[in-house]
């Protein structure tokens, strides 16, 4: 770690080690590994209720202590930022703890379960004056920043559509266990929240606010074994498939699509976006790669033409391997974390902030409020 030598160090707490346990974890290790950042995160302390599982993972994860209470993660003066990978329904009562405690505050996604929680969430942070992040990695993909900076230099002009689709397919085997993501009081919502929000974020950070939304979704199993060989059956009480239609301030249109029942697409995030002078399309099951349209282009020569985003001119790629070496999905984390560590140096929140967590509730909140009402919701905004 000789990097580490003479910078300024932020002790993280972690409370949760599951799946986005790991990957931050991981995120932590490799901003010091590969960037150069003024504050450098050392991994202090780890949270959850069994203590021989959190023991297990505080060794593999690479955290020096480990605690059986949150509260006490929370408590101590040696833990300068908690980081929250709980199930949804924790996420509120960590972070407002936390923000009182005077602690930096980093959030899985959705930011909340409801815009009301959001709202306390933000409120709490700003309050205590602390640096506050929600986790939407997919921005931080290269190819979406490089997206980002042909939109800003008008590339494509004003943009017209966006078309965004979050479709998985682990749901498909009826005899898949009823898992918290499938539990309404733990999740909030399904799809719509777990992974509509992830594209709700993209579209938000490459075309812009919404304005209005209408929605459909569905729940196509609703009951589920209990456990892996489990004969007990439990209730699905959230959306398997959510779609929607939305309109933007800046008179885009949107179609959004999420659902665990596409079979064959296994992370399908992909969005389309069309503008006045061409289009970009991107799909995370070929991350480093974007897809652009110039209508300017000479007529014989016109299409979409591919660029591999792994380049010295791309954001982020450099800090990696030399040109033309890929990079997966855990360096969206790395580049998510890098941002995270900059926001602390400079006391500044980086994008995206608990504000764009309850701008994305709002969003949420307002295609449920459709589905219900089985019309267009306008979106509040802050
Ligand atoms: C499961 O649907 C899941 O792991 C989401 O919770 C993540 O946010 C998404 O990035 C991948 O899929």
């Amino acid at each position: 770690m000789m990097r580490q030598a003479g910078k300024k160090t932020v002790r993280v707490g972690m409370v949760g080690y599951r799946f986005m346990g790991k990957v931050h974890s991981n995120a932590y290790r490799g901003v010091p590994f590969f960037f150069d950042t003024e504050v450098v995160p050392i991994l202090q302390g780890i949270a959850g209720r069994d203590e021989d599982a959190v023991k297990r993972e505080a060794q593999i994860l690479g955290f020096a202590t480990y605690e059986t209470d949150w509260r006490r993660l929370i408590e101590r003066d040696d833990i300068d930022v908690i980081d929250i990978v709980t199930p949804n329904h924790m996420h509120a009562d960590i972070a407002i703890a936390a923000a009182e405690a005077g602690k930096h505050v980093i959030s899985e996604k959705p930011l909340a379960m409801t815009t009301e929680q959001g709202r306390q969430m933000l409120d709490a942070v700003q309050k205590a004056g602390v640096v506050h992040m929600v986790c939407h990695n997919y921005r931080f993909a290269p190819a979406v920043q490089f997206a980002k900076k042909l939109i800003e230099e008008g590339r494509i002009g004003q943009i017209r559509h966006i078309r965004a689709q979050y479709i998985q397919d682990w749901l498909m085997d009826p005899n898949t266990p009823l898992t918290w993501r499938l539990q309404k009081d733990v999740t909030g919502t399904g799809t719509l929240g777990d992974i509509g929000s992830h594209i709700i974020d993209l579209a938000r950070f490459l075309v812009g606010e919404f304005s209005e939304v209408v929605g459909m979704w569905d729940m196509i199993v609703k009951q589920r074994p209990l456990g892996e060989n489990s004969t007990e059956m439990g209730e699905v009480t959230v959306d398997d498939a959510c779609s929607f239609l939305a309109r933007f301030h800046n008179g885009a249109m949107g179609v959004f699509e999420a659902t665990r029942f596409a079979g064959g697409n296994r992370a399908g995030n992909r969005f389309e976006i069309n503008g006045e002078k061409g289009s970009i399309r991107w799909d995370l099951e070929n991350m480093n790669s974007l897809q652009v349209y110039f209508q300017d282009d000479e007529p014989a020569l016109q299409g979409f033409r591919t660029i591999h985003c792994t380049g010295e001119h791309h954001p982020y790629t450099s800090a990696y391997w030399p040109t033309g070496h890929s990079i997966g999905y855990e360096h969206t984390f790395i580049n998510l974390m890098v941002n995270f560590m900059q926001g602390i140096s400079t006391g500044v929140s980086p994008s995206p902030s608990f504000e764009d967590g309850l701008r994305n509730q709002y969003v949420l909140e307002a295609v449920e409020q459709s589905i219900l009402s089985r019309q267009w919701v306008a979106v509040q905004s802050i």
